[in-house]
């Protein structure tokens, strides 16, 4: 990777030269005036709900239903040839105004589970076949992660919204969507962070899991959809978000890579209206993509870069760790260990964010998931 001029003068804060005074990143410790909160305590209260509320409005927009009370999960043990592990498949099922809907859910447990088991739970943005236990793949390397003692779950996005711009006439904005859709209307991401919950939902009480320890993944769309899932819901005890890009861990305000107005015209229905407001103004931003991260504070959070993925912006998906680290160090954590930038093959996993920068190509690999894991032993045992 040849980092640009640009983007070496801002990893100049490596030097002693703050990111924040290039970029004017917005403080993430500041409440509504303007201070910067003094205990974990006032940010939780003062800044947090501020800092959710940003979001909401200006990025990816407002859920207008949170768990249906009528919520449910049935499931079934499957046999599938040449595996050991236990085998479940499990629908969630709820519905609303605009009718009912379903996400089917596989999920692994180790057979050599002794106790409550960890759960990585994988947002699935490519095809149905990835979740085809005879068929191992990397980007959900199921009978790994079991063999590593981790459960193990993924489910299709297109089960909560399809992934197309349709006027958001289908998915979970047919059900829920009752009036008409505001600019702060929520888009087809928030509607995948929305689905994860209701996952957790169903999940949480699975007796062989460890609700305590629940992992969520995503790549790059998925990506950005994890983080926003980890940012709202608490019960995510680690964020992994790969290669996730714009509007997922990169900084907007540094402009490399994919930029606002490029992902409003190509993905018009990822994000709320508002955020258009912000194509090609991204300094004009309320929040930036440091503030997500910093959301996820106290728990886990992780953020995987390829080297050769320059779309995603790895300096930028780095950078956004670095700034969040203030927002740990108020809750008594290390964010990143360090903030220099490892070369392609290293990796920061002492802290309470951990990062990787992989040599190669935007995708989610084997490396990755291995490097997820060493990360999640390190914490969590
Ligand atoms: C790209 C898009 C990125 C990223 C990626 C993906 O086309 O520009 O923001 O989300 O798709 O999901 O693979």
């Amino acid at each position: 990777m040849n980092p640009s001029p640009l983007s070496l003068l801002q990893l100049g804060l490596l030097s002693g030269i703050t990111i924040a005074e290039d970029l004017k990143l917005p403080d993430p410790l500041a409440d509504a005036s303007g201070k910067p909160a003094e205990s974990a305590e006032a940010w939780e209260r003062e800044v947090r709900p501020l800092a959710l509320e940003k979001f909401r409005e200006h990025v990816y927009g407002r859920n207008p239903v949170g768990k249906p009370g009528d919520l449910k999960w049935t499931r079934q043990v499957l046999e599938v040839a040449g595996v050991k592990d236990q085998v479940i498949e499990g629908h969630v099922t709820f519905s609303g105004p605009g009718g009912a809907g379903k996400i089917r859910v596989l999920m692994v447990i180790p057979a050599a589970a002794k106790g409550p088991v960890p759960l990585f739970l994988l947002i699935n943005n490519r095809g149905p076949e990835l979740a085809d236990l005879t068929k191992p793949n990397g980007f959900w390397p199921a009978l790994e992660i079991t063999r590593r003692g981790f459960a193990t779950a993924i489910f299709q996005v297109a089960d909560i919204d399809p992934d197309k711009s349709e006027g958001f006439k289908d998915g979970v904005h047919a059900i829920f969507d009752t009036a008409p859709r505001g600019p702060d209307a929520w888009g087809t991401i928030a509607a995948w962070a929305w689905g994860a919950s209701r996952v957790i939902d169903a999940l949480e009480k699975e007796p062989t899991l460890d609700a305590r320890r629940i992992a969520v993944v995503g790549h790059s769309r998925g990506g950005k959809t994890a983080l926003w899932c980890g940012a709202q819901d608490p019960r995510v005890a680690l964020v992994v978000s790969n290669n996730s890009g714009c509007t997922g861990a990169a900084l907007s305000r540094r402009k490399q890579g994919e930029q606002l107005a490029d992902i409003n015209r190509n993905f018009p229905h990822w994000f709320c209206e508002n955020y258009k407001r912000y194509n090609g103004k991204e300094e004009t931003l309320p929040v930036d993509q440091h503030q997500l991260v910093g959301l996820i504070a106290p728990r886990l959070a992780y953020v995987a870069s390829a080297a050769d993925d320059a779309w995603a912006d790895p300096e930028g998906e780095f950078l956004s760790c670095v700034h969040a680290g203030p927002v740990y160090r108020l809750h008594g954590k290390t964010g990143l260990e360090a903030g220099t930038m490892p070369k392609p093959g290293g990796k920061l996993h002492a802290g309470s964010i951990g990062y990787h920068l992989r040599p190669g190509k935007h995708d989610l690999t084997l490396t990755d998931w291995q490097h997820f894991m060493d990360f999640a032993n390190r914490h969590w045992r």
